[in-house]
């Protein structure tokens, strides 16, 4: 697009964190200022960036749709006699405000629950203040994506390590054998992996004589650049991992080297994993046994190795089995915190695994409530977002009647969509912070627009904490804000007052003062005070005074004078290209927060779960399940109303082995009928319909279908992603379906029926 080197009076280029993925790309805007209304006139990489180096995917080009969108709202909207109408800031508040309180005095706090979704982790306006709101409503009925997502990988790495967020991620530049299950970056771009350029660190990876190996049911595209790929049949990589950790005691190759003296629980794995030799596991998971040998035996051999494993290994019923058993195998086979390995980032802000006492800690806690209907225990703070619709349906003390969405769209991103859609109806109230009027936020009585992208600063605040090699970088705001429109910080800290009964009116500004002079209590004790002058020195409010105060108290930070070439928000904000930390450095035992001090290999729950994967082993596979896939153009269930996006084939189509579609009677490019297997096919909204593309990339016995689609909901309005709605592929998944342990949904292998369409009329 634009190729402009150089500022000039009319057009000028900023930097701008891309928000849309994991990767954070650098890139770099060009507005022209010729007319009345700056106009994106350019995005590309931005070629200074010192973690993304000038690489961006087609979304980052979409930033411009985006703000562009005559569909994206930017004004607040209103139920009135059953209609959502513009209204102003102040009666959305008020509404909310008349609503809410008497809601909570008469039923308490858990009726209202909160949801919040992916967005939100690319956002530091919601991801800094969403915890402000979870607090002041004291709810216990906290949901999130994280539970249709990776919920699994942080239990284990809890138990493991310490921390929920201590995940060890591929050193992928120094790495020479990559084993990856369930991921397929060529899409994804990257997840619980902030990577940037996944194809060239590839490409880099395998011309130095590395190997890239993939596990999948479908030959991605990321298996089409690797050096080899083994079919894998949904839901059974607890069994292959099992057999892999198996034949590393087996054939005498467990080697945690350094790692020996930090990890407890060695021998207790050798016992979990007895009844699980490749032998016996390779005809469930569809994988010979001699292959699985040789991937343990390669693993161990080659000197810089990871194996890593994404949504595929998370989003089933063993999900934090197969979560637990990637990093067992990273341990036992010394790759864990090794370079080339499975390293921890050491993150510039907000990362709980650099606070407090180094080695030791607490760990974590799970369980201490359960949801009301179905028992499922609380996890990082939340209950399962598929328990949400049955909390909402079901009668009884604790039944939730309110319902505030953020960034979140489980309508079509949660299994059980129509159920949840009808259960939203039958709601007191609901207000969602969104930028669009759609699935979801078509049922809110109030809806609060966000900002576009380029209105708003930018730090990640997560995913620091999750890359390949560490960087701290800041973007301010590319174009202002109209005036009056508040950011969603301010939404969030208002609403965090109506729930507490402060009332609608609050100075925002004192509240703001109020909750950061607690968290610098918390924080620097005796210090609160200098502290608390040092920040309001730099003028700075909100997120960004959060983020200085994280900055300078983190692992890099100036510690307010005591180190005083360390970190401050002013410093990394003033480097073009955002700042170098480095490699990733081995940071056990460091690390660590278990209350061992020690890598917890074998976590009671985990074991105690084993039992559940043995009586699973002889299972028989269903004759047809489902999982479902990513497109570099789309995201989850938000980016198909921008033109750039959505332009070019159709993206939500059946892949169908032709083995399978000749013996179901599919044609190519004929529609084809899709319901659950069993009586959950019955229930009304469950069958979607899609067309076939015959793929050989496919296992026989497995369908693939994209989630996120299905807009040909009434109500939204979404004009573009309407005329190629798709297909919802959650409208078929199993609500009930969950991993135990951790709540995750099952996303993956889930059986069903296939008819083409003709023939589909009474079939059912
Ligand atoms: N079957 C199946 N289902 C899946 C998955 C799968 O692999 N298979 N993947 C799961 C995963 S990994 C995830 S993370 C979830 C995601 O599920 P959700 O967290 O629900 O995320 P999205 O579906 O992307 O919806 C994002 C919402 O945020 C809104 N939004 C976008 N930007 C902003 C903003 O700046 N401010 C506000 N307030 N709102 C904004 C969008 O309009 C949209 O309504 O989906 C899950 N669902
Ligand atoms: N373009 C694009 N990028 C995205 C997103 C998007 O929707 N579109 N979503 C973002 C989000 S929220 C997330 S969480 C990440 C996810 O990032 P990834 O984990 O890389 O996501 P997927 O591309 O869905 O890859 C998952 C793979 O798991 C495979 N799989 C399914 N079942 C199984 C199984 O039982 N075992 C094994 N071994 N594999 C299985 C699927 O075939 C698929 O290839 O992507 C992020 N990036
Ligand atoms: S890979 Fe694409 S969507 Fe992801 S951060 Fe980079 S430009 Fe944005
Ligand atoms: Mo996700």
């Amino acid at each position: 697009m634009d190729t402009a080197a150089h500022d000039t009076p009319h057009r000028t280029r900023h930097r701008r964190i891309c928000p849309l993925c994991e990767a954070c790309c650098g890139l770099e805007v060009a507005i022209d200022r010729s007319a009345a209304a700056p106009r994106v006139v350019g995005i590309r990489g931005h070629a200074e960036d010192v973690f993304s180096r000038g690489y961006l995917c087609p979304k980052g080009y979409a930033l411009k749709d985006l703000h562009e969108d005559p569909d994206r709202l930017r004004q607040p909207l209103v139920r009135r006699d059953g209609v959502l109408q513009p209204a102003t800031w102040d009666e959305a508040f008020a509404e909310i405000e008349r609503r809410l309180v008497p809601l909570i005095e008469q039923h308490g706090r858990d009726a209202v629950a909160l949801a919040i979704g992916n967005p939100a982790a690319h956002k530091m306006s919601l991801g800094l203040y969403f915890p402000r709101l979870a607090r002041a409503l004291g709810s216990r009925n906290i949901f999130s994506a994280s539970t249709l997502d990776q919920m699994p990988k942080q239990l284990a790495s809890g138990w493991m390590f310490g921390h929920w967020l201590s995940i060890a991620v591929p050193d992928i530049d120094r790495c020479d054998f990559l084993l990856m299950l369930g991921a397929n970056p060529m899409a994804s771009n990257g997840s619980l992996w902030t990577v940037t350029d996944f194809r060239g660190r590839a490409k880099a990876l395998r011309q130095r004589g590395g190997r890239l190996v993939v596990i999948d049911p479908r030959r991605t595209e990321t298996a089409a650049i690797a050096d080899a790929h083994h079919a894998i049949r949904p839901g059974t990589d607890v069994f292959l991992l099992a057999g892999m950790v198996h034949t590393l005691f087996d054939e005498g190759l467990v080697g945690p080297g350094r790692l020996a003296e930090w990890t407890v629980g060695i021998d207790a794995v050798r016992e979990a994993v007895a009844p699980f030799a490749p032998e016996a596991v390779a005809e469930r998971c569809g994988v010979p046994a001699a292959t699985l040998r040789s991937l343990a035996r390669e693993l161990a051999a080659t000197e810089r190795a990871c194996v890593y494993g994404r949504i595929g290994t998370c989003t089933q019923a063993f999900g934090t089995l197969a979560s637990w058993l990637i990093d067992v195998l990273n341990v036992l086979t010394g790759h864990l915190d090794a370079p080339g390995g499975a390293m921890f980032p050491k993150a510039a802000a907000f990362a709980a695994n650099t606070a407090g006492k180094p080695g030791i800690g607490r760990g974590i806690v799970t369980g201490r409530h359960a949801s009301r209907v179905s028992g499922a225990p609380e996890v990082f703070g939340e209950l399962p977002m598929t328990v949400l619709a049955e909390e909402i349906e079901t009668p009884g003390a604790g039944q939730v009647r309110a319902l505030i969405t953020v960034a979140t769209n489980p309508v079509l991103s949660a299994p059980g969509g129509p159920r949840l859609s009808r259960a939203l109806d039958g709601l007191d109230f609901m207000v969602s912070l969104d930028i669009y009027l759609n699935e979801t936020s078509r049922h809110a009585d109030v809806v609060l627009p966000g900002l576009s992208p380029l209105e708003e600063s930018h730090y990640d605040v997560a995913f620091p904490q999750l890359s390949h090699h560490n960087h701290a970088r800041y973007t301010p705001a590319v174009l202002p804000r109209d005036a009056g429109r508040p950011a969603e910080w301010e939404n969030l800290l208002r609403l965090a007052a109506i729930v507490q009964g402060r009332g609608v009116g609050v100075d925002l500004q004192a509240l703001d003062d109020e909750l950061l002079a607690q968290d610098v209590g918390r924080l620097a004790g005796a210090q609160a005070p200098a502290v608390l002058a040092a920040l309001a020195a730099t003028g700075r409010r909100g997120p960004e005074r959060l983020l200085d105060l994280a900055l300078r108290t983190g692992p890099w930070g100036d510690g307010f004078g005591r180190q005083p070439n360390g970190l401050t928000l002013e410093r990394v904000a003033a480097a073009e290209g955002g700042i170098d930390l480095g490699p990733l450095q081995p940071r056990i035992p460091e690390l660590l927060r278990t209350p061992s001090g020690r890598i917890e290999l074998a976590p009671p729950a985990c074991l105690a779960d084993m039992a559940r994967a043995r009586a699973a082993l002889h299972e028989r596979a269903p004759a047809l399940v489902v999982v479902g896939r990513r497109d570099v153009r789309s995201n989850n269930s938000w980016m198909h109303n921008l033109p750039t996006l959505a332009k070019g084939p159709e993206r939500c189509t059946l892949l169908v082995h032709p083995t399978d579609a000749a013996r179901l009677g599919l044609v190519a490019g004929a529609p084809a009928r899709l319901r659950p297997a069993g009586s959950l096919g019955d229930e009304p909204g469950r069958e979607v319909v899609a067309p076939v593309v015959l793929s050989e990339d496919m296992l026989p016995g497995v369908v693939c279908l994209p989630h996120g689609w299905g807009h040909d909901q009434p109500g939204a309005r979404l004009a573009l992603a309407a005329e190629r709605p798709g297909a919802n592929l959650n409208a078929l998944l199993d609500e009930a379906w969950r991993d135990p342990l951790s709540g995750n949904a099952v996303l993956s292998g889930m059986p069903v029926e296939v008819h083409p369409l003709s023939t589909a009329a009474g079939a059912g």
